[in-house]
């Protein structure tokens, strides 16, 4: 049993909470090693919701408002880690949410399914797998005709790669979660929210339902400079770190 008086006891539940994935069979056995570089991350940043990470979760806001079909993609990480707020986001924003998996196994998708209809979540895609994603050799291509691939904006919570280039070669906006600024996904996508997922999703949330002008805010988006403060941050943390 951890106590709550742990000084890293959230960090501690969460790592609890993603073995325990594993054991339910939503997470792939190396999503606790994507959670272990997850969590080095999340230990620079401070464990907490920075300002970079504030202003992406607003951005992306204003890409999920002003979408015709925005999808919100879902591993099982994601989850099992941010349930219940991905399925608050998909209801204020009218987007759908998808399952897709690197390691896909249809029992594992039927699993995760079940798991966010038990948290409100209804007509959730990914059993399909009728369509594929242009130029993606792996099992990730498959998806549903209804969801990614028909999508203008894709929010990809925790990413794995070539995924984010294959699906803007589509001319879909990516709207990324990562706590990685250094990943190629987070070089790539149109918005990268370097934080937590289990903080970005109901950031996301609060700013759909607070921003009245997403044109404007999409118009003024640099992810470019957005990235660089992330990295400066983790940078400056470092050096004050040394000793
Ligand atoms: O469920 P599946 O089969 O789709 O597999 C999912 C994993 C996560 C195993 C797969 O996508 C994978 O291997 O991902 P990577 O390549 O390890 O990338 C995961 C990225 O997410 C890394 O850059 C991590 O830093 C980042 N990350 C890990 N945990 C979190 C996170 N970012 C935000 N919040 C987290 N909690």
């Amino acid at each position: 049993m951890i106590p709550p008086s742990h000084p890293r006891y959230e960090s501690l539940m969460l790592r609890e909470k993603v073995a325990e994935g594993v054991k339910k069979g939503i997470v792939h056995p190396t999503g606790l090693i994507a959670h272990g570089r997850g969590e080095a991350f999340d230990y620079l940043i401070g464990e907490k919701t920075q300002p970079f990470g504030e202003r992406a979760a607003r951005a992306a806001a204003a890409y999920l408002k002003i979408a015709s079909h925005p999808v919100i993609s879902v591993n099982g990480n994601a989850a099992i880690l941010a349930a219940e707020s991905i399925v608050e986001l998909s209801k204020t924003s009218n987007a759908v949410i998808e399952v897709n998996l690197f390691h896909r196994s249809e029992e594992r998708i039927r699993k995760i399914i079940k798991f966010l209809g038990e948290r409100g979540g209804d007509k959730i895609l990914g059993m399909e797998g009728d369509a594929r994603i242009e130029g993606l050799q792996h099992d990730r291509a498959i998806c549903s005709k209804e969801g990614i691939y028909k999508a203008d904006v894709v929010l990809v919570p925790l990413e794995d790669g070539d995924r984010c280039e294959a699906l803007k070669k589509m001319g879909k906006r990516v709207l990324t979660i990562d706590l990685n600024p250094l990943s190629r996904t987070a070089r790539n996508a149109d918005v990268t929210i370097v934080d937590n997922v289990v903080r970005a999703i109901p950031n996301i949330k609060r700013f759909y339902e607070e921003i009245s002008s997403p044109e404007e805010i999409v118009g003024e988006w640099n992810n470019v400079y957005n990235l660089k403060e992330a990295t400066s941050f983790i940078c400056r943390r470092l050096k004050e770190m040394e000793f």
